[in-house]
């Protein structure tokens, strides 16, 4: 991957090739040159109200790339130290995060669709869904 993970990031705005001619725009993503994981599951979220506010877990282990395909919305980022807003709104763009990172997405414009490329299986013991044990396990990593 050509944008390493920088140390001490919480997250990572991957820039993405856009193949554009007259006729529009296409991106395509390989695993491994355009993001450090192999996709086991793919799912995409829309059609979410401005204000209403989804994610507020960590996951102990999955990593994901987060597209935002069409619309805007922002993702709060907390690491357990610090806390960060990223607005996305370019679909050339992914937000790379790794494990331990607090996440709640909100601000949703209503054309907002989400796509999300995730390193595993859906699992609920993955998840985190307790801030105070988020901070406690990010304590003892
Ligand atoms: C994340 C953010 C960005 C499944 O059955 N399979 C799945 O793969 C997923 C992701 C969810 N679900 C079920 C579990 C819940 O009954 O779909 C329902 C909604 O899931 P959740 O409340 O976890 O959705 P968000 O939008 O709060 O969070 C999701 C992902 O779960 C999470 O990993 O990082 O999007």
């Amino acid at each position: 991957m050509h944008q390493p993970y920088g140390t001490g990031s919480m997250y990572q705005l991957l820039d993405f090739k856009i193949h554009g001619d007259l006729r529009g725009n296409l991106v395509a993503l390989e695993a491994g040159a355009d993001f450090p994981f192999a996709v086991k599951r793919v799912y995409y979220i829309w059609g979410t109200s401005y204000d209403a506010i989804r994610g507020k877990h960590a996951h102990r282990q999955l990593e994901q790339v987060i597209l935002c395909l069409a619309g805007s919305c922002d993702f709060v980022l907390d690491d357990g130290c610090r806390r960060t807003v990223v607005h996305l709104d370019n679909p050339a763009q992914g937000l790379y995060l790794r494990h331990n990172i607090w996440r709640e997405f909100t601000h949703f414009s209503a054309d907002c669709v989400l796509m999300v490329l995730a390193s595993e299986h859906y699992d609920e013991a993955d998840y985190i869904r307790d801030y105070a044990l988020f901070l406690h396990e990010v304590a003892h990593d």
